[in-house]
């Protein structure tokens, strides 16, 4: 390609002299707009899979500035990307590599703004952290129930704009079921105060859900009103090995008829994921010995410790006996379960040092996840028999994360380049041929969106474009992530 960065922009101003600039920096001060040097720690993802260009950082302190940035941004015809904890793993909190988009940082943006526990809600602002928002939940001795191993960094804007999941969802829901109302900034600049705090509201089209798992797509959430719940008055985990995933499904059903609505955890975890997990983690003892799945089952219950503990023993007593589990280890105390859900929540980690892999997030109905895993499992080892197929996830929800691992000991991040097409055709594929979703929790962004045009009826994706051409005609939002590119 030939002509200078500017020159591929339209012969826009050069970044630090860009009209633009200026009038940021009357908006919401100097020193809240970053350029130059500031950048680089804004512009690469999580997974260091995504590097871009901003133009600049704007990091907003309330709602009006946001507002007012929009209404810069749409003047000047620039693109803006939401930006909270920059946990995400699809690519879409990052900018593109054009140099011409302005990064929304939300994280100035963290008050709690209120707690009323009569009507059990939470009102936070976009960049609260979602660590902070489940210790403001507590503090009033209730429970705000989403739960994943970002949760210190990622922020609760980013969890409904990505309509995030995580390891409570199977008696909680996702963060959509969470979330009662919205504050939302358009792409145009304006606001739009839905936080009712309402359980019930017939009043026409449901926006709220419209903009949450929207990706930052059609507006810019700036606050939540957030369901709260009862602190459970116990909670048991424990861990259980199973001879096949075929099993560990059954195990599941089983603990859904015996506990009921006590089951608030249900994962699982092949060999290979603790292998890992242990590979870079040898300080973290694994309490059961290696099994082809080990699945960890969490119960809250309303009686008490005693009862809880009843519960969950009776159930792993009767899952051993029916041959569904091998064996079974129960935390004894607190600091046991916190470390069997630390073995977990490490698996990314691990993934993560181990080098370069490629990701699938997928959703099935729990009777097609045995027959899924069997033909993905057996395609791939045709194909490309050195990987290692890192599969893990929250059972419960019938969502897997089929994760694939570069071959041992050579360059990961080559063999993901030269063979992530194929990998992952074979996977969705698979996917689609048993009825499941290539995306089950962490959204479409950058990374996926080309995949989106073969999984999604031609329908649904016109329908999406509309919606995308009404909220946001000027493109600013977000642009070139989660739509798939225009044929
Ligand atoms: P970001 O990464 O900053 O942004 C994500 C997307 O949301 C981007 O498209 C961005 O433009 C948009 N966005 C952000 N804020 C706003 C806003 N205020 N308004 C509009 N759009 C906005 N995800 C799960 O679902 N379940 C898991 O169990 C889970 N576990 C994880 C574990 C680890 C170790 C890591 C690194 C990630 C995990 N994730 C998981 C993915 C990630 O944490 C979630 O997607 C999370 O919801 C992203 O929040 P964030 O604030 O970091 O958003
Ligand atoms: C989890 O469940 C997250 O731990 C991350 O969703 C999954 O690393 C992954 O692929
Ligand atoms: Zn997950």
């Amino acid at each position: 390609m030939t002509g200078s960065a500017d020159e591929r922009r339209g012969g826009m101003a050069s970044p630090a002299s860009h009209p633009l600039l200026a009038a940021l920096r009357t908006a919401i001060g100097q020193e809240f707009v970053l350029a130059g040097g500031d950048l680089p720690a804004f512009e690469l993802d999580w997974r260091q899979r995504c590097r871009g260009k901003a133009l600049a950082v704007a990091r907003p302190a309330d709602t009006a500035q946001v507002a007012e940035i929009m209404r810069i941004c749409a003047r000047h015809g620039v693109g803006v990307v939401p930006q909270g904890g920059n946990t995400g793993l699809v690519g879409g909190s990052v900018p593109d590599d054009s140099g011409s988009e302005i990064l929304l940082s939300t994280l100035r943006m963290s008050k709690i703004r209120q707690v009323d526990t009569a009507n059990l809600t939470l009102t936070a602002e976009a960049g609260c952290v979602l660590q902070s928002v489940q210790d403001a939940a507590m503090r009033h001795g209730l429970l705000f129930p989403l739960s994943l191993g970002a949760e210190g960094s990622c922020t609760i804007g980013g969890n409904l704009a990505t309509n995030a999941g995580g390891t409570q969802v199977l008696r909680y829901g996702n963060a959509r079921e969470l979330c009662l109302g919205l504050e939302v900034v358009t792409a145009g600049g304006e606001i739009w105060s839905g936080l009712t705090g309402l359980r019930k509201d017939n009043t026409g089209y449901d926006l709220r859900d419209l903009f949450i798992g929207s990706e930052g797509t059609l507006g810019i959430i700036t606050a939540a009103t957030l369901k709260l719940f009862p602190q459970p008055a116990a909670v048991t985990t424990a861990m259980a090995g199973c001879g096949s995933l075929d099993a560990a499904v059954r195990l599941l059903e089983l603990a859904r008829i015996r506990t009921g609505p006590a089951l608030t955890g249900f994962e699982a975890m092949n060999a290979a994921s603790l292998a890992l997990v242990a590979k870079h983690f040898p300080q973290l003892r694994q309490p059961l010995p290696a099994m082809p799945w080990i699945v960890l089952v969490e119960l809250s219950d309303v009686e008490g410790e005693a009862h809880a503990r009843d519960a969950l023993e009776a159930l792993l007593g009767e899952a051993i006996e029916g041959g569904l589990a091998a064996d079974a280890a129960v935390a004894e105390n607190l600091a046991q379960a916190h470390h069997m859900w630390h073995l977990r929540e490490s698996i990314t980690l691990a993934q993560a040092q181990e080098g370069f892999h490629i990701k699938h997030d997928v959703a099935l109905p729990a009777s097609r996840l045995t027959a899924f895993c069997a033909d993905a499992d057996a395609l791939l080892a045709r194909a490309f028999p050195q990987a290692r197929v890192v599969n893990f996830g929250h059972l419960g929800d019938g969502n897997l994360h089929y994760n694939v691992q570069a071959p041992a000991g050579g360059d990961s991040a080559e063999w993901v380049r030269r063979h992530e097409e194929d990998v992952t055709g074979a996977v969705y594929d698979t996917v689609a041929a048993h009825g499941g979703s290539i995306s089950a929790e962490h959204g479409i962004g950058a990374i996926k969106r080309a995949r989106l045009a073969r999984h999604k009826h031609p329908l649904e994706i016109a329908l999406m474009r509309s919606l995308k051409q009404a909220l946001d005609p000027g493109n600013l939002l977000n642009p070139g992530r989660l739509l798939p590119p225009p044929i």
